[in-house]
């Protein structure tokens, strides 16, 4: 309960030898060995490695509970106005070395383990990944939470704690196939289940009107099903600050009502079931990114861990106020893509039904909680529920959105009278065979502010899909690129990289990423180019080490390496670079060569399930590979890998040991992307598009430290609408025919010509994606990659300057453009020294 406690417990002093929570590494070996003894119930001689890694999240986890309580006191006691990040997923990757590295204590933990004959790597290794996110979306929810809590910002993230996170995928003959993720299954030590923290969840029944006390007509949902959200509370340290703050994921449990309903009725069996049904709500993550798939349960998922959000929001508002009068001062509430934008009508639901407030006050409340984020503007990944549906599982929101967009039309035929089609443009109903509801258009309605996630992405969006909301509320209408967390991406994956800007810079850069730019000067410095490229060729090495033992094949750290790690879609265009791929093999076998750099390719990342095409591509390239690889001719000079499982722990080994980066998508096509900045962070040069946030990289780094390529998006837009035929471009293009024409051949299908004609298929009749269009363009950026490459002095340069210069795509520079653009919410330093050395 939230009632603060008039009395304190005597707590330990700060001295290290009386404190249980002390950072030597003399104090964290002694907790390490009680945690093992009294948390895992194990005696040294039988301990696994599992216990060992147990163990010691417990003793990291002792250190990081006094700044979570100290935090939470903090912001209570000043009534902070509060940030609150909505979002189905959260891909935070391994805890235990980012809160190593958030408390300050890598080297005495290291030192401690040593000390016990213990290698400290082995215990982090251990770690299975909590994957509850796809990818770029979910993973940037992770780092906002990192900068939040370092930025000292008052901040929860509600989400869902899935039972299983995104598939692990495995390779069998070259095809992707999915594996159940049982991150859950050993334990987790970072989380503590709030089993008292419970909030009901309704599905179904129907609507009755009745008149309260004063009169009035209102409306009762009756529903035919409830169940319970619980909170599990997970603490997210800030880097260099004493603020920890919270991320609560719900997880779905059966109602008391289930057993009520068995007891009276004699139906145990039928209430068993139910019960099960309810829990399934949180059991898995769906694997789909971007193309959207309208299953009935992911919208339960969406409205389930919305409601149980906003309840808990209402319930910490009404410890401070008297009604829910402002709501909208307390928190700032944002909208992670369409996926919790149910909230718009759950927050009217609990003003106007369950809190007595009338539409008007209810409407003002809600519009200035919420902001909403777009991710994307591909037109399958927009979100639209089917009204059968929605009306079914939630029929008292489907009332609110139906009330919500009749007022909304009625202004709008008020401001454009005789302009019907834009009325039913924008209308939340989109009619057709099957009536739909549109999520972007009631995020859009029911937010203050709406942003894009890279500058072009953001004009896209004010120019496509929300073009007409643009013309009616200009000022709603922000863009904020998208960062990355440095402390993960650099700090922890490069620690040699960590070093050397540590070295120059001091350590104050990892909360100042524009501090990078002190390594600007030693660009050409022949001294620190040697250091540079030891460090680069030492994580080029540990990556070798790790893609030998995941696949068996060997590369060599001192060939290009070439990487492209994504999901896998069409419209990021991994067959592009399969193209340019078999356009060098396809020379070498010529002896018309004239690109002998020696390269490696990597590739990396997860189809989803159901999507054929992007299978495909995996088994592409698993099949260019096999025939490049065993090719004595050309596997002195080309490699081609497949890293399975491309999750976050593969990543952090992956980014620092890239050469050259891939970022290809069609231009329009990537919202923004952000291994693009992880890449450039750790020195990798780009090969890109005018994509997303490529073309703010570009111009960060410097036009001549990138290899641009392709069309722009003007001209993708002319190319389409002026009927683009990719069999042109196959005809009068010699190289690129032989390239498509070997695929045709069977030479990479052991001769069955008809596996890749899917692929050969869609890009010779359609090539929605252009990449026919983009070949010639890619080849020749390509060839520059390679050309620059044999200049080690020159390369080495560029390198350095991408590392220097962007210091902007850091999560810090982001989240404070939210706070100032859009929350409106200051930073609230957490002091431990500041208490009198006890706990509440
Ligand atoms: O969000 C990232 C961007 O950097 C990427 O460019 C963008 O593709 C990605 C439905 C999505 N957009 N939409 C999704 C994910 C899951 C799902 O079920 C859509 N992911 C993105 C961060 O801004």
């Amino acid at each position: 309960s939230g009632t603060a406690r008039k009395e304190r417990a005597p707590m330990h002093g700060s001295s290290d030898e009386r404190t249980r929570t002390g950072m030597s590494p003399e104090s964290l070996k002694r907790a390490f060995v009680d945690s093992m003894f009294y948390v895992q119930a194990r005696y040294w001689e039988v301990a696994t490695p599992h216990d060992l890694y147990m163990a010691a999240a417990y003793t990291v986890r002792d250190r990081m509970l006094e700044r979570w309580i100290r935090t939470a006191e903090t912001y209570r006691k000043a009534d902070a106005r509060t940030v609150c990040y909505l979002s189905a997923e959260y891909l935070l990757g391994p805890q235990l070395g980012n809160n190593l590295i958030n408390l300050g204590i890598v080297d005495s933990a290291r030192q401690g383990a040593r000390d016990l004959g213990i290698d400290l790597q082995e215990i982090l290794d251990q770690e299975p990944e909590p994957g509850l996110g796809n990818g770029g979306l979910g993973r940037l929810a992770a780092c906002y939470l990192d900068s939040l809590a370092t930025l000292s910002i008052p901040a929860i993230g509600y989400g869902i704690r899935y039972e299983h996170g995104i598939f692990d995928q495995k390779i069998v003959d070259g095809w992707q196939v999915e594996d159940c993720d049982l991150w859950l299954t050993n334990g987790n030590p970072w989380e503590i289940p709030r089993p008292l923290l419970r909030y009901p969840v309704r599905f179904g029944g129907h609507t009755e009107p009745y008149t309260d006390e004063h009169g009035r007509f209102r409306v009762r949902w009756v529903p035919e099903l409830d169940l319970y959200g619980m909170a599990y509370d997970t603490p997210v340290l800030g880097f260099g600050n004493d603020n920890t703050n919270l991320l609560r994921l719900w997880h779905a449990t059966a109602g008391r009502s289930f057993d009520l309903q068995a007891f009276h009725k004699g139906d145990y069996y039928g209430a068993v079931n139910a019960k099960v049904g309810a829990e399934n709500i949180t059991k898995v993550l769906y694997p789909n990114d971007e193309p959207e798939v309208g299953k009935e349960l992911r919208l339960k998922q969406q409205y389930f861990f919305v409601s149980c959000s906003l309840q808990d929001m209402v319930r910490v508002h009404l410890q401070h106020a008297p009604n829910l009068e402002g709501f909208h001062e307390r928190f700032a509430a944002q909208l992670n893509d369409t996926h919790p934008s149910i909230a718009v009508a759950e927050l009217m639901r609990l003003c106007l039904d369950e809190h007595g407030m009338d539409w008007e006050r209810a409407w003002e409340i809600t519009r200035r909680t919420f902001a909403y984020t777009n991710h994307t503007l591909l037109p399958e990944a927009l979100e639209t529920w089917p009204v059968e549906l929605f009306g079914r599982l939630l029929p008292r929101h489907l009332e609110i959105i139906y009330e919500i967009n009749a007022r909304f039309l009625d202004e709008l035929r008020m401001r454009y009278p005789f302009d019907p089609e834009r009325v039913a443009r924008m209308s939340l109903i989109e009619e057709g065979p099957v009536r739909r509801v549109r999520m972007a258009h009631l995020a859009t309605v029911g937010s203050f502010a709406v942003n894009g996630v890279a500058a072009i992405h953001s004009e896209l969006v004010k120019s496509t899909v929300l073009r007409d909301f643009h013309e009616l509320w200009p000022e709603k209408f922000h863009n904020i690129t998208n960062g990355v967390t440095p402390r993960r991406f650099i700090q922890l994956s490069n620690p040699d990289l960590c070093g050397i800007i540590t070295d120059l810079a001091g350590p104050g850069w990892a909360r100042d990423a524009e501090n990078l730019r002190t390594l600007e000067p030693h660009a050409d410095d022949a001294a620190f180019q040697q250091r540079w490229q030891a460090m680069k060729r030492a994580a080029k090495e540990r990556l070798a080490a790790r893609i030998r033992e995941a696949t068996g094949a060997v590369v060599d750290p001192q060939s290009l390496f070439d990487i492209q790690v994504k999901r896998i879609h069409e419209y990021k265009r991994q067959h592009l670079n399969l193209l340019h791929i078999v356009a060098l093999y396809h020379r070498i076998k010529q002896g018309t060569d004239s690109d002998p750099t020696p390269r490696t390719f990597v590739f990396g990342g997860k189809a989803a399930p159901g999507y054929f095409m992007a299978k495909l591509i995996i088994k592409l390239i698993h099949s260019v590979a096999e025939v490049i690889n065993r090719d004595p001719e050309v596997n002195q000079r080309l490699r081609v890998v497949f890293v399975p499982n491309f999750n976050v722990k593969n990543a952090e080994c992956i980014y620092p040991a890239a050469d050259l980066s891939e970022q290809i998508s069609t231009a329009g096509k990537e919202a923004s992307g952000t291994g693009n900045m992880k890449f450039s962070m750790n020195g990798a040069l780009t090969i890109g598009t005018l994509d997303g946030a490529n073309v703010e990289i570009r111009d960060a780094v410097g036009h001549e430290n990138f290899f641009l390529f392709g069309l722009t998006v003007a001209e993708v837009e002319r190319t389409l609408a002026e009927g683009y035929r990719p069999w042109e471009y196959y005809r009068s293009h010699d190289e690129l025919r032989e390239v498509i024409d070997l695929l045709r051949s069977g030479l990479f299908s052991h001769g069955d010509p008809d596996l890749f004609r899917p692929l050969t298929d869609s890009l010779l009749q359609h090539d929605p994606y252009l990449l026919l269009a983009d070949y010639p363009a890619y080849v020749e950026a390509q060839a520059r990659a390679g050309d620059a490459f044999r200049d080690p002095a020159g390369w080495t340069r560029m390198s350095i300057l991408n590392a220097a210069r962007t210091g902007f795509f850091s999560s810090d520079r982001a989240i404070r453009e939210y706070c100032r653009n859009i929350w409106q919410v200051e930073p609230m330093p957490v002091s431990l020294a500041a208490g009198n050395g006890s706990v509440p």
